[in-house]
């Protein structure tokens, strides 16, 4: 960068970190589950074989269209029947064929593959994995399709187990409110502000969103450049993310990481 450019580009890194810190505080305050949204609840990397979400009251019978078990290293979701996870749970909403257990963990979304309690109080999903794992997420949705918000989980607890008959709590939702055992990083705050962000712009905008956000950054350099800025670095930077996502190879958790890379980078934030 160049000397003449340096004062611009301080105002720009200051506007970014206050933008940022402002979604993290928002979220800060508040983190409800939200139906349509993959919620992730993540708790410390431990051994289990099997994973429980206990629903201790809910507002009506709650719906889950898909419960997600994943070890600290991502990618691959544990909990996938096709993969010799068992789906169970405490009961099950009778005479609807699109509302089944076995739906728990189809690894397919929406109000049509998914399971709902015959009740509203100390309800429970379990997933059994084939073998123990180290796990340290899950991850629970309504109606990943965004067509239904009713019907949402309450007070959650997050429990492991070795044997299906001792357990212990690794996370808690108090009112549908995130309260993990462990303490919120920034970035925990920032992935789930982004996360938010993007449900909003999906309403609005169909674009895939890793292609949205390089678009954006994209829009943002060249405003910046306008501007009179040295904009070389944040070029090549741009350029490097669409080599990336170009790769057939990037699927999911890493290619959801490139876009939260390129959206943090699109208001960065000092270390
Ligand atoms: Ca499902």
């Amino acid at each position: 960068m160049s000397a003449g450019a340096a004062r611009p580009r301080r105002r720009r890194r200051a506007a970014g970190l206050a933008l940022a810190l402002t979604a993290a505080q928002a979220c800060a305050a508040s983190l409800p589950l939200s139906p349509a949204l993959p919620n992730e609840i993540p708790f410390a990397p431990q051994s289990a074989t099997f994973v429980r979400v206990e629903l201790r009251h809910s507002p009506d019978m709650p719906c889950i269209d898909e419960l997600e078990v994943y070890g600290p290293e991502g990618g691959t979701n544990l909990a996938l029947a096709s993969s010799g996870a068992k789906a169970s749970a405490s009961s099950l909403l009778p005479g609807h064929a699109i509302h089944q257990v076995a739906h728990l963990n189809d690894g397919r979304y929406g109000n049509s593959h998914s399971w709902i309690a015959a009740g509203s109080r100390n309800e429970w999903v379990q997933i059994e994995l084939p073998q123990p794992r180290t796990v340290s997420k899950i991850v629970i949705s309504r109606d990943r399709e965004g067509r239904y918000a009713d019907r949402m989980p309450g007070a959650v607890e997050v429990c492991l187990s070795d044997d299906g008959q001792h357990w212990r709590s690794v996370a808690r939702l108090a009112d549908g409110t995130l309260r993990p055992d462990a303490p919120l990083t920034e970035e925990d705050l920032l992935r789930r502000a982004f996360t938010r962000e993007e449900a909003s712009l999906r309403k609005v905008d169909a674009t895939d969103p890793g292609v949205r956000v390089l678009r954006q950054m994209d829009e943002l350099i060249t405003r910046l450049g306008g501007r009179g800025l040295d904009t070389r670095g944040e070029r090549a930077e741009l350029d490097e993310f669409r080599r990336r996502a170009a790769s057939p190879a990037l699927t999911g958790d890493a290619l959801a990481n490139l876009r939260y890379q390129a959206r943090r980078a699109k208001r960065p934030v000092p270390a």
